[in-house]
């Protein structure tokens, strides 16, 4: 019988991705579930073939440089896979996998529940009810931003960004979007495309973020972008925490040049700004996009058929590199 590959997993998975690790290879499980820095995955990947690891992760070209020379494969449990310098993996000749496809529709939902959550003040109101506070019902109460029928405007227009669209049409909304390709009409759907992103900012009166962390990205929500916005605008960030100017969202939620923000992501993650606790207009959830059980449960099974290919000497079909 041929030995199990020994792959270090540097998170605790769901129990049916561990059975299934388990079965087939040699797993190094992390029971404790803390998050490793870069000394310890160096040091935990000796003896490892491959990599199984999440966005909390930083696989920075220092690290990526000090792992062993039996680490042959990357995969990481995201779609998004800015924590990793794919480069200096490829540079190394390790394959780098992701997961696209199966989290498209829960962090769609999720990017749904922070419009509406922040909209229709969602939060206020559960806290009035929760505190005691509801003295009874008046026609003045936690009056929200109405929603239906209004204009979105979708900032990257990839798998999450046209789910995000799709949902929007169901509440009759006039989707906007910008990217760095227009789609084909079957893929636009409707959809109003604007080749300049600053341009589109004057007609969004919800701003939904749906493009990858980047360089290239890094503080895309700032002063400026936010000034273009029409008064009382609602804006979503399910994509990273970078992409938004902290400070410039935070002064406009307070300054009430915007009604809301519902945000599922930060900068710096779990430590967000605290500022953001303060504000009854924010409406915040701790990065759940992709935490259904399926959503979870498919993830895994992508890492690990990214790694059985990997093992058997095919092509891994989510390869990065
Ligand atoms: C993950 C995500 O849960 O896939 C992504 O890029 O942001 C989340 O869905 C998280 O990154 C775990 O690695």
């Amino acid at each position: 019988m041929t030995e199990k590959p020994r792959v270090l997993v540097t998170r605790r998975m769901p129990p049916a991705v561990t059975d299934r690790l388990e079965r087939d290879y040699d797993a190094r499980l992390n029971e404790t579930d803390e998050v490793y820095d870069g000394e310890r995955l160096v040091s935990l990947a000796e003896g490892c073939r491959a990599i199984l690891c999440c966005s909390s992760e930083k696989l920075t070209a220092e690290v990526i440089g000090r792992l062993p020379d039996s680490i042959g494969a990357i995969a990481t449990f995201s779609v998004g896979y800015e924590h990793i310098d794919v480069e200096a993996a490829r540079a190394r000749g390790m394959r780098v996998t992701n997961t696209p496809d199966v989290l498209t529709d829960s962090t769609a939902d999720i990017a749904f529940l922070c419009l509406l959550g922040a909209a229709r003040r969602a939060w206020e109101g559960e806290k009035m009810l929760r505190d005691g506070d509801w003295v009874g019902w008046s026609t003045t109460q936690l009056l929200g931003v109405h929603v239906t029928g209004k204009r979105l405007g979708i900032f990257g227009m990839g798998r999450i960004g046209r789910a995000v669209a799709r949902r929007a049409r169901g509440f009759d909304m006039e989707v906007h979007y910008h990217n760095r390709r227009r789609l084909d009409a079957d893929e636009e759907a409707g959809a109003i495309y604007h080749a300049d992103a600053d341009e589109m900012l004057a007609h969004c009166q919800f701003v939904s973020l749906n493009f990858p962390a980047s360089p290239e990205t890094e503080n895309f929500l700032n002063a400026e972008r936010i000034a273009r916005l029409p008064d009382g605008a609602v804006v979503v960030n399910s994509a990273r925490g970078t992409v938004v100017d902290d400070d410039a969202l935070i002064a406009a939620l307070k300054s009430g040049k915007l009604a809301a923000a519902g945000l599922d992501v930060y900068r710096g993650e779990p430590k967000l700004d605290p500022r953001y606790r303060e504000l009854p207009n924010a409406f915040l959830l701790p990065h759940m996009g992709s935490a259904t059980v399926e959503t979870r449960d498919a993830m895994g099974f992508k890492c690990l058929d990214n790694l059985d290919a990997f093992f058997a000497g095919q092509e891994p079909p989510d390869a990065l590199a």
